[in-house]
């Protein structure tokens, strides 16, 4: 089941994605906001429920898709496939063993991401910073957390960064992970699949130049070292989230160290089971 916000006439609406394509308009029935829908046990029930009553439906072609995130932080995990931890060794100097550590380590490496306000969502742009040289899309899983740190479901992320940065010294993190547009979620939150069953998907990023494709890759979901539920009891440990929380759980894919995002292109992240978060590149 996949849930989505949209915009229609400048109204922010609810949306349910049907098999056939079309958008059922949630907040035809009152649903005005996500967060409360994903604190509800019986969500998946209560949806189905609202989507049996006859609803107007919309054409995704005649909406704007908005990211589906309203007042939750964004946090990430790093280093949990080990193509990211070699990686970061690679492009790191004195800071390389902190990334081997952290591999190993009982405690994953979790970071802030992004304020909820600040996330793009599909077909809008994601930044490369202006002062950084070295800068790729990070395709990643999406944990959808409710206030209680249960996974209620799952989306699409794209956690930019700037490797020269990061790569300089570890305590520059923050400035190559977090600055305007940033963070891309989306198309939707994908609500249902168990942990075995999101392990069984596969994430695809493409890059375009133009009409070439300068970067394709791939991962299985299967491929990250660590559990849904170890992530998101880390994060949860000692810190409260009363709207809930997005947890981004790391990259399995990175283009070779010769690539750099340009202004222009466009990245397109594709997650067999939940959807399409596609952005342009635009320098901030
Ligand atoms: O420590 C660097 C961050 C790594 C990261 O974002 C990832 O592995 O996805
Ligand atoms: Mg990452």
């Amino acid at each position: 089941m996949k849930l989505c916000r949209f915009l229609n006439q400048n109204q922010i609406r609810i949306g349910l994605l049907a098999d056939d394509g079309m958008i059922i308009d949630l907040t035809a029935a009152g649903v005005t906001q996500l967060t409360p829908l994903l604190e509800r046990d019986d969500l998946a029930a209560h949806v189905r429920s609202l989507a049996a009553q006859k609803l107007p439906e919309v054409s995704p072609s005649e909406v704007r898709f908005l990211p589906p995130v309203e007042r939750q932080e964004v946090w990430a995990v790093g280093v949990t496939y080990l193509r990211s931890k070699k990686a970061r060794m690679e492009e790191s100097d004195f800071s390389a063993t902190a990334y081997d550590k952290v591999y190993d380590a009982p405690r994953p490496e979790l970071f802030f991401k992004s304020m909820p306000e600040k996330v793009v969502g599909t077909g809008d742009a994601v930044g490369i910073r202006s002062d950084a040289k070295w800068n790729v899309p990070e395709p990643e899983l999406a944990l959808v957390l409710n206030s209680r740190g249960r996974i209620v479901g799952y989306t699409v992320g794209n956690d930019m960064s700037s490797r020269d940065i990061e790569g300089e010294n570890l305590l520059y993190l923050p400035q190559a992970k977090i600055y305007d547009r940033a963070c891309a979620v989306g198309p939707c939150i994908e609500v249902g699949p168990s942990e075995e069953e999101a392990r069984g998907w596969t994430i695809t990023v493409q890059i375009s130049r133009g009409d070439k494709v300068v970067f394709g890759g791939d991962t299985s979901v299967s491929r990250i070292k660590r559990t849904f539920t170890e992530m998101a009891e880390y994060l949860f440990r000692s810190q409260t989230f009363p709207n809930g929380a997005v947890l981004l759980t790391g990259t399995g894919v990175v283009p070779g160290d010769e690539f750099t995002l340009q202004a222009g292109d466009v990245v397109r992240i594709d997650i067999s089971g939940i959807g399409v978060l596609e952005n342009s590149v635009v320098i901030v």
